[in-house]
């Protein structure tokens, strides 16, 4: 301790009294000037926005570091039951004007650069977006983060630190190329290294059996090659509440004292290049959204975050509470977010009876009282599993504990139903085989006291399908949790100009209480608040123009329809069905088919996972046909296509409040829910959709008549695949049938012949799990009964209105608050003010 006495307080006290910052913009100016000049070092002649931006963030992570301090402290006293949100992936987008809103300091900081002379958009648009995720998951966390601030809960967030997160997508001729993001080189002011709490992580090696000092047979695991996990904190301010919660997120550094015994004196570089072994684990996101791949190195992350997690909170308990684990599991929860996190079962066991010395029934009855897992896919090719051989090679302490977690699961199942021997190789947590696997999903549901789908829908087909012998088992395990989004981000933050008139039509509750928004439904009668919406719809509209005019060098109007869809490109969710539409009204305005109900300006935007080829071939496909379609005059003045480039987290916020006609179109029963619907739906925008996931709620709430539905239910989806038949539809529907013909006869790729073959067979395929042809006649109908809604000014406003009006039920504090009375069951704690000590 760098204390000279550590009995005498009086050091300890003049260190940690400080009065508190002041929150009014000539406090926040002074001290970003003092950042800005005095620790930047920068002047006048500086040109770059980054530095501002910095300076900025500095002074209000100064504010947020005092309500962070005073948050540990209310939790530690209150002695707490805490929940850990386990996830591979947090994807935060940028922090520097959700740190303002939460704070309540917009008007302020936006003053103190105008003071200055300093344009806050440009200082905001200078932060990197955070990508530390592929898609709707690793947003999911980051908006589950927000609301558990919000509403006070005692949560925390465990990830990686990735050195480079979701690449940053590049279009080249029509094509996806990748390039690393690097978004850490100018460093990030809104982490905090904690050296302090550094664990250390054990792989490969091999366990033997020894005996305890009280003369019991106990496993150890030896000769391990360890890594450190450092941590980083970021902190996650609670809406206006003086709550910052932590996200803790862990990189990967070498052990200093290398294990020179295994090399010989001559391999000393060797020795220490096995440095960069241990620093890669933390290296860069896998960027296969829905899609597993089975690397090693995968793996090793999952590991990982386990491991060091789970000390972690250990260690804070042992802080707290010694050797004594008897209120373990009434005091600690954690949720893993999918089975990306599932080692964290075996893994918890194996620190309970190796590190802390429990027998095994005393550490099961912790451990499966303790995790919750939530299930976000039905797709089998997201189906984690792991050979059984990785795992004894890397972790073989682990699997050790997995075995003896699936004999005495066996059992059970073998006394519940006697003698139903293929009940217990379906159920078993090993596939056998040649190359016998760990099922982790399995894993996940016996160690768990909950299991979760995250849309009513998906929560059903769980039961019914992939989970069905396991809810026949313990029904008593299986909840739904519909996904919501933060509306601080999604509607306060990204649309000021809604935001403004919300607060002065139903004063400024809905922010923490979306449920208010139904107040705005009767105004839909008022024609002047009509005027006044459609006028800020036009706004927002004029800024995605802007964006996508800057980018994609094409220009959209205004006064055309809006027609977005913007998500990871995948077979599933058919942004090829959109496409085909394209060339539909394309093709119906070459013919001179007078107009096509509404000008349209349809948006396309999205990553293929890599290794994905016809993901990146549909990319290709949406580039090619956008290039026809902007080049012929007579198509432009009512149908104009892009494909915005870099799909994320910031371009979102740009395109949703800009949005009239949100495409949802996925095959029914694939998507699990989707949460970009909820952030179109809250800022006006209507869904054209199918029944699927989240979007059946939504179109119960919002009312048939303001979405618009269309193709095959999930159960209709099953029934079709017997006798599909894409070449009968084909040419028994005029429009599908001369829009294949457009693009058999190459007319999108008059000088790349054949390239697009693949996905041509694709639709014809009477085994295309998609269904594409299936649904093309009943989209194409929506598609016009929502264009001519949308010449229909007053009604078109109606239903955009009424959108917003019923989208309180998809905020994310509606999901947590129910994931918090159903699962966690934590209390909320009010920190003390930093003013009022
Ligand atoms: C979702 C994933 C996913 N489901 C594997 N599954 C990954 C699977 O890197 N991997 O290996 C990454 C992501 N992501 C999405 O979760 C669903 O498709 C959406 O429908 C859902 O809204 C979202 C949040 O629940």
């Amino acid at each position: 301790s760098p204390f000279k006495d550590l009995t005498d307080s009086t050091p300890n006290e003049r260190l940690f009294k400080l009065d508190p910052l002041g929150m009014d913009a000539d406090s926040i100016g002074r001290d970003f000037q003092h950042y800005y000049a005095h620790t930047l070092g920068r002047d006048r002649d500086c040109r770059s926005a980054y530095y501002p931006y910095k300076a900025l963030a500095v002074s209000l992570r100064d504010r947020l570091m005092e309500r962070w301090k005073l948050t540990r402290h209310a939790h530690d006293q209150a002695n707490c039951k805490r929940t850990y949100y386990l996830s591979l992936e947090f994807l935060m987008g940028r922090s520097l004007s959700n740190a303002l809103l939460n704070l309540g300091i917009t008007d302020e900081a936006r003053q103190a650069l105008y003071d200055m002379g300093l344009m806050y958009e440009e200082i905001e648009s200078a932060e990197m977006d955070a990508g530390l995720g592929n898609g709707g998951l690793g947003r999911l966390a980051a908006c589950f983060l927000d609301s558990c601030a919000t509403l006070q809960l005692p949560v925390k967030g465990y990830g990686l630190r990735y050195d480079f997160g979701m690449f940053r997508q590049l279009i080249e001729n029509g094509r996806q190329l990748e390039e690393p993001d690097h978004w850490l080189r100018d460093g990030n002011p809104w982490e905090l290294e904690r050296p302090e709490y550094t664990q250390r992580i054990p792989f490969g090696g091999h366990t033997e059996t020894h005996q305890d000092d009280q003369g019991r047979m106990v496993q150890r695991w030896v000769n391990t090659h360890d890594v450190l996990a450092v941590p980083y904190d970021i902190p996650i301010p609670g809406y206006q509440n003086d709550t910052i919660n932590t996200l803790r997120l862990w990189s990967a550094t070498a052990t200093d004292v290398f294990d020179l015994g295994e090399f010989n004196a001559g391999s000393y570089p060797e020795s220490v290049a096995a440095k960069n072994d241990a620093e890669h684990i933390t290296m860069v996101l896998y960027p296969n959204d829905a899609s597993e791949n089975g690397k090693e190195l995968r793996l090793r992350q999952q590991y990982f975050l386990a491991c060091a997690s789970i000390k972690d909170v250990i260690r804070e308990w042992q802080r707290l509470h010694g050797e004594d684990f008897s209120a373990f599991a009434d005091k600690n929860c954690f949720q893993l977010n999918d089975t990306h996190p599932a080692v964290s079962v075996p893994e918890l066991m194996r620190q309970l009876m190796d590190l802390h010395h429990m027998q095994w029934d005393e550490a099961w009855a912790i451990a499966s009282r303790t995790m919750a897992y939530t299930n976000h896919t039905l797709l089998p090719e997201a189906l984690e599993r792991w050979p059984v051989r990785l795992f004894q090679q890397l972790l073989p302490r682990v699997l050790e504990i997995i075995y003896e977690i699936n004999a005495r699961f066996l059992s059970e199942v073998a006394s519940r139903w006697p003698g139903d021997m293929d009940r217990q190789r379906r159920m078993s947590l090993i596939e056998e085989g040649d190359d016998p696997q760990v099922r982790m999903a399995f894993l996940a549901i016996v160690g768990s006291f909950s299991v979760n789908g995250v849309a009513a829908l998906h929560s059903e087909l769980l039961k019914q399908g992939l989970f069905r012998d396991w809810f026949e088992l313990w029904p008593e395990k299986f909840n739904n949790k519909t996904n919501g989004v933060t509306p601080r981000r999604w509607l306060a933050m990204c649309n000021p100009g809604l935001r403004e008139l919300l607060d002065e039509t139903i004063g400024n509750h809905w922010v923490n209480d979306l449920s208010q928004l139904e107040k705005i439904a009767p105004e839909t009668e008022d024609a002047d608040f009509r005027a006044r919406w459609d006028q800020i719809k036009t706004d927002n509209k004029r800024r995605l123009a802007e964006m996508v005019g800057s980018t994609c060098r094409i220009e959209f109007p205004v006064e055309f329809m809006f027609d977005v869809q913007v998500k990871r490109i995948h077979e599933y969710k058919r942004q090829l069905l959109n496409i085909l539409h394209v060339i539909h009204l394309y093709n119906r305005i070459k013919h001179g088919d007078g107009h096509i109900g509404a000008p349209r300006c349809v948006l396309i935007g999205g990553k293929a996972a890599p290794g994905y080829e016809i993901a990146k071939l549909i990319i290709k496909l949406a580039n090619n046909v956008a290039k026809v379609v902007n080049a012929d005059r007579q198509v432009t003045e009512q149908l104009r296509m892009a494909f915005i480039p870099d799909y994320r987290v910031s371009v979102m916020e740009i395109l949703a409040p800009g949005t009239d006609l949100s495409e949802q179109i996925s095959t029914a029963g694939k998507e699990a829910s989707g949460t970009g619907n909820m952030k179109f739906m809250m800022n006006g925008a209507v869904t054209i959709g199918t029944l699927d996931g989240a979007n059946i709620e939504i179109r119960e709430r919002v009312g048939d008549e303001n979405f618009f539905l269309f193709g095959l239910t999930a159960e209709e989806v099953e029934h079709t695949r017997a006798h599909y038949d894409p070449n009968g539809i084909i040419a028994h529907d005029d429009a599908l049938r001369e829009v294949m013909a457009l693009l058999e006869c190459g007319h999108f790729n008059q000088f790349e012949p054949g390239i697009f073959d693949s996905i041509i067979h694709g639709i014809r395929n009477p085994h295309d799990p998609w269904l594409t042809a299936a649904d093309f006649d009943s989209y194409r109908q929506a598609q016009q009964q929502a264009a001519e809604a949308y010449m229909d000014r007053p009604r078109w406003l109606r239903m955009s209105i009424l959108n917003s009006a019923h989208s309180g039920h998809f905020s994310s504090d509606r999901t947590i608050a129910q994931y918090n009375d159903e699962i966690w069951k934590l209390t909320p704690i009010a920190p003390t003010h930093p003013g009022k000590r």
